[in-house]
């Protein structure tokens, strides 16, 4: 499959995994999880085409169940979804990439899931600027994890490595220069 078909696919998955299953009449089970035969069917592709989406997807953004026969988004969705995942320890840093326009209301309130599940962070500034760099020239704030842990915030990591959290208090956040 080329780049081109192959990135098509890959934003049908974002898509319809994270934020509008029904649209291909598919509802997510807990964790996430929507069967293969069904997704397939519903999206015209092969199998095939499907794992070669996942395995070469740069962000790692899918993953199927230990049986082979599920699959849903690591992270990101939009629709009411519990991943099941564990608490975890997060490194004492972690990063934030954003935009100017956004920081205001950030350092003011703090930053929220806003049409996510929970406010995504990232291990690494690199991380965190390309996230940024989505919506213009990137601002990275550095969140104080350890303070936070210590304070009782919980955190969890997806499966491709996004840590996530219910919000962050604008007291956690400083301005990367
Ligand atoms: C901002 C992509 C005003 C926040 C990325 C962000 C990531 C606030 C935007 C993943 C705010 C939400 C998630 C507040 C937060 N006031 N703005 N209080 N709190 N914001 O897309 O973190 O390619 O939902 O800074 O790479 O940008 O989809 O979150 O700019 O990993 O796999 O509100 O999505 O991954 O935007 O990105 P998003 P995000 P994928």
């Amino acid at each position: 499959m080329n780049e081109k078909e192959n990135t098509r696919i890959s934003k049908r998955l974002s898509l319809h995994l994270r934020h509008d299953p029904a649209a291909l009449g598919l509802t997510l089970a807990p964790g996430g999880w929507v069967p293969i035969d069904a997704l397939l069917r519903a999206l015209s592709i092969t199998r095939e085409q499907l794992d070669e989406v996942v395995e070469t997807n740069a962000k790692r953004r899918f993953a199927f169940d230990e049986t082979g026969t599920r699959i849903r988004a690591s992270q990101g969705h939009s629709v009411a979804v519990d991943l099941g995942l564990a608490d975890a320890a997060p490194p004492d840093v972690l990063y934030h990439g954003t935009v100017a326009k956004f920081l205001d209301a950030i350092l003011r309130e703090g930053l929220r899931p806003m049409n996510r599940h929970a406010v995504h962070l990232s291990a690494t500034i690199d991380t965190a600027r390309t996230v940024g760099a989505r919506r213009g020239k990137p601002v990275i704030l550095r969140v104080d994890a350890a303070g936070m842990t210590a304070a009782g915030h919980a955190f969890q990591v997806s499966a491709n490595g996004v840590w996530l959290t219910a919000s962050v208090p604008p007291e956690y956040l400083y301005r990367v220069d």
